[in-house]
């Protein structure tokens, strides 16, 4: 794994770490396989029960590296970039069957901004700041942008945050019910790795339904959503954790989850 991306493994949570810090750890080529890879073990390591993605240095990520794609030339592609990275990334996070806790430990900009919506959880330092940076440069906001925004604030504030591109602060953020939850800058790193701890030792599988659940509802009828929970339900109820889950409940003792 190249030095753009950090792994680390402990107490069953893989903590990723963007590394780039000079360039805010915005996205290069070098990096984006790195966070693919870091990823993709995380999924396929069963030991790893949720994952922690984070920044190294004072912002957790400035988006596409502008500086890479100028090099690149005018006439580059950018919808092959999204192809061939973004989407890929996006897709993955969502669709990783454990939770991924985002910490935000500074400015999340353009790509850098919708790679932490895309999270299951997001819990930012006080300082940090989210920006819908791609109106400055003429962008439309990638990485999930424009599906997160009006889901989780409302066409109105989608609207201003993506058309205005000026910083929303992380109590905003809060405030508007786009993130989780806002640590003092000092405590960040540790109130993550908690949550992070807390979900590891949680029943992995099941939590992993309730994300399909829960990201296929705005798209589905309440019908078809009340067939997807049954369908779910059905195959939490046939996983070792929800037998731990029942027994300890019964002998009034605390559940020890496997992840199975
Ligand atoms: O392939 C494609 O292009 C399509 C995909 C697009 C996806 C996108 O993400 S498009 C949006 C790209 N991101 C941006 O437009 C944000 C650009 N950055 C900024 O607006 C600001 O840097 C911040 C608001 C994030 C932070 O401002 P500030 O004042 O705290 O820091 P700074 O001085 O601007 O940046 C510090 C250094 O990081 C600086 O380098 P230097 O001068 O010290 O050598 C700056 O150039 C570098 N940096 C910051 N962001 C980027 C970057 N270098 C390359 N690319 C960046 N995105």
């Amino acid at each position: 794994m190249s030095d753009s991306v950090l792994y680390a493994v402990d107490g069953g949570v893989a903590t990723i770490t963007l590394n780039r810090p000079d360039k805010l750890n915005s996205f290069n080529e070098e990096m984006h396989v790195a966070l693919a890879a870091a990823l993709e073990r995380a999924e396929s390591d069963d030991a790893v029960r949720a994952v922690l993605l984070t920044g190294a240095g004072r912002a957790f990520c400035a988006g596409q590296d502008l500086a890479d794609s100028a090099a690149a030339g005018a006439e580059m592609d950018l919808g092959a970039t999204i192809d061939r990275h973004y989407n890929p990334l996006v897709r993955r996070i969502r669709g990783l069957g454990k939770p991924v806790v985002c910490a935000v430990n500074g400015v999340a900009a353009g790509a850098g901004a919708n790679v932490a919506l895309a999270c299951d959880i997001v819990i930012a330092a006080a300082s940090a700041q989210f920006i819908q940076a791609f109106c400055r440069i003429g962008l439309v906001p990638d990485s999930g942008g424009t599906y997160f925004l009006p889901h989780l604030v409302g066409e109105a504030r989608a609207k201003g945050l993506a058309l205005l591109g000026e910083p929303l602060s992380a109590s905003q953020a809060l405030d508007w019910g786009l993130i989780w939850a806002v640590a003092a800058d000092d405590a960040l790193a540790g109130d993550a790795a908690a949550l992070a701890g807390r979900l590891a030792k949680a029943p992995t599988r099941g939590l992993g339904l309730i994300k399909q659940a829960l990201h296929a509802a705005p798209s589905q009828s309440l019908d078809a959503q009340l067939d997807m929970e049954r369908d779910l339900q059905r195959e939490a109820g046939r996983t070792e954790d929800f037998r731990e889950g029942v027994t300890a409940f019964l002998q009034k003792r605390k559940p020890d989850f496997k992840g199975r």
